[in-house]
């Protein structure tokens, strides 16, 4: 069994990765010829426990090899991105391109799966732009979608156990990409239309993008009143039937504060709620960014100096190296427009240099500050001690006391 995967980025080369260690040959494409250079090398370009030895193996082996095109196979799959556009209208030119560049290679037989978040009707839409230029494949390929569920962090784990929702446009696609996930799933495949899966997948993502709107909504009203909110939330979670997430400084990542989108963009009348879930935890961002803001001007007043800030964390969330879409990054780009002269330190231990950002060692940044910010809770910043001599503001409750 061969196959490609278009799109080598978070989800695609782990699962490229993971399908090619369970002996299926795998040709992973990208159209970044640097993504498939280091690919070829084995050189992992992602940061993800765990993965870079798997790698190795694979490619050593010659179970995955990197290309910039695709090639004949027996099953395709789109792991590429679906970003969103102005007015947060949903962006599948990416699927599109990715479905156009294995037409070509496309065979009778073949599987054809779309693995990228996607507005619901895009694999049926897909379908179309297939059969428009080869109609002679008409029901002789299979066409199905399923998306990814991993959690960036635990991916290995989680591709491997989690449950699957399988969409075919037909039973026999469903079927058929069945068969091949099994080779590397342990979890369930559950079987369903493509329709279904596609909002299966905006689903998820936008049922726990309210709950943290719910949680960041809560910190707003305990800053107010003066409760520790981690205390609030730890409380109301003896309730044998509440379960309150995490506050933080936002919503980050390409999944959850892109997702629900996908369905107020298609639905505006019916998502309300989802709509003001994603108002919500934009505006915490927003709300951070004033809170840093303040207590700069606050310093400056009482001490007649300038503050030496130290703004922990870009990634948008703990132990990772992923900014897309990074509350904190929003944040730290924010206050460091609106204060030219202060004295900024930035600090992301995932990452050794940022085109954008100066980069400060996490220690030097938090012994030298007179303002800690905490944007994410990254595990370097769990080691560090809390000092009264600081102001510290603690957006992702790393000090709950
Ligand atoms: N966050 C909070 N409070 C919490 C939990 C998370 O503020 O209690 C924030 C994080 O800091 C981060 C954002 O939410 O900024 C998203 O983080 P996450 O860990 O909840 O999720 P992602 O984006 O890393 O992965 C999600 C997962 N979806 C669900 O949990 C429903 C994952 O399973 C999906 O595969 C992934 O989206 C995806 O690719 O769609």
């Amino acid at each position: 069994m061969k196959a490609c995967f278009i799109g080598l980025g978070y989800i695609g080369l782990p699962t490229a990765i993971i399908a090619a260690n369970s002996g299926i040959d795998i040709v992973g494409v990208d159209i970044n010829a640097e993504v498939v250079e280091k690919t070829q090398q084995g050189k992992l370009h992602i940061l993800e426990p765990g993965l870079q030895p798997m790698l190795k193996r694979v490619v050593d082996s010659g179970k995955l090899v990197a290309r910039t095109t695709p090639v004949p196979s027996d099953a395709f799959f789109i792991v590429v991105p679906t970003p969103f556009k102005e007015n947060h209208l949903p962006d599948i030119s990416f699927v599109e391109a990715a479905t156009r560049s294995v037409i070509p290679f496309l065979q009778e037989g073949n599987l054809f799966v779309i693995e990228s978040t996607s507005p619901v009707g895009t694999t049926e839409a897909m379908a179309g732009v297939i059969y428009g230029e080869r109609p002679e494949l008409k029901g002789k390929i299979h066409i199905a979608y399923c998306p990814e569920r991993v959690l960036p962090g635990n991916v290995i784990y989680e591709l491997i156990h989690n449950d699957r929702v399988i969409g075919g446009l037909t039973d026999d696609a469903a079927n058929k990409a069945a068969s091949f996930y099994a080779h590397f799933v342990l979890g369930t495949l559950h079987k369903t239309n493509a329709r279904t899966a596609e909002l299966c997948k905006l689903v998820e993502n936008s049922s726990r993008d309210v709950q943290i709107a719910f949680a960041n909504e809560l910190s707003l009203i305990c800053d107010k009143a003066g409760i520790n909110v981690w205390e609030l939330i730890a409380l109301a979670n003896k309730h044998p039937r509440v379960n309150i997430l995490q506050p933080g400084c936002g919503v980050g990542g390409h999944c959850i504060a892109v997702d629900p989108y996908f369905i107020t963009a298609a639905f505006p009348q019916e998502s309300k709620l989802i709509a003001t879930a994603r108002q919500v935890n934009n505006y915490k961002a927003e709300w951070c960014t004033e809170k840093v803001k303040n207590a700069m001007l606050k310093f400056e007043l009482l001490n007649g100096r300038k503050p030496k800030v130290a703004l922990m964390g870009l990634a948008f969330k703990p132990d990772i190296d992923d900014l897309r879409e990074s509350p904190s990054k929003r944040i730290a780009t924010q206050v460091m427009q609106s204060c030219n002269n202060a004295d900024i330190m930035v600090v992301e231990p995932n990452i050794d240099q940022h085109k954008v950002f100066k980069l400060t060692d996490y220690r030097e940044a938090y012994d030298k500050a007179d303002i800690v910010a905490f944007l994410t809770a990254h595990k370097q910043f769990k080691t560090l001690e809390w000092r009264d001599n600081k102001i510290i503001l603690d957006f992702c409750g790393l000090f709950k006391k």
